[in-house]
């Protein structure tokens, strides 16, 4: 008896949004390490502790396979693509991979939705969440460093903004959490 409950193409998608996820950790792994080769160590903790999330975000995905039933495959995770040329360029980056991500994220609700795979389409929900912070959080950085001056920081600004990102949170604030009192 066949007990998987998803289909052969929610399947493949969701490997591959797993292998995603693997991959989006890698960068961040990457750029952290360049960071910290630059002397940014600030900025380098900041995104060492978002490739542990993506990392968390692989395994959600590979553990929701299992739970349907599906064979959750450990495929090569492709290698990140070439170094930052400059803080600014890093935080591009970075919201550049954010973006692509949403973009693999939505496939995969339409998919679902066009399925009526309504398990895999709520599963996918936490993740359209997760993308809006997390690219709240990429603009805040692209805005810091254009605050500190863009590709022309001084020395100064970045020294500041390599310090203020050692203790940043990890999560950016919700606008669903937002009222007149408290605005975010
Ligand atoms: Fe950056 O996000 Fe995973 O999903």
């Amino acid at each position: 008896m066949d007990t998987n409950r998803l289909s052969k193409t929610i399947e493949e998608a969701l490997n591959a949004q797993m292998t995603k996820e693997a991959h989006a950790s890698q960068i961040y792994l990457s750029y952290a390490s360049w960071a910290s080769d630059k002397g940014f160590d600030g900025i380098a903790n900041f995104l060492f502790r978002h490739a542990n999330e993506e990392r968390n975000h692989m395994m959600k995905v590979l553990e929701y396979i299992l739970e349907r039933g599906g064979k959750a495959k450990i495929v090569t995770i492709p290698a990140p693509d070439a170094d930052p040329t400059s803080v600014q360029n890093c935080f591009e980056k970075v919201f550049q991979s954010e973006v692509d991500n949403t973009t693999a994220i939505y496939k995969l609700v339409k998919m679902s939705h066009d399925e009526q795979d309504w398990a895999t389409w709520n599963f996918m929900q936490w993740f359209v969440k997760e993308q809006i912070e997390e690219e709240t959080l990429a603009m805040n950085l692209l805005n810091k460093i254009k605050i500190a001056g863009g590709e022309k920081a001084s020395g100064e600004a970045l020294y500041a903004l390599d310090r203020d990102l050692e203790s940043a949170p990890d999560d950016a604030p919700s606008a669903e959490d937002a009222t007149a009192a408290n605005p975010i």
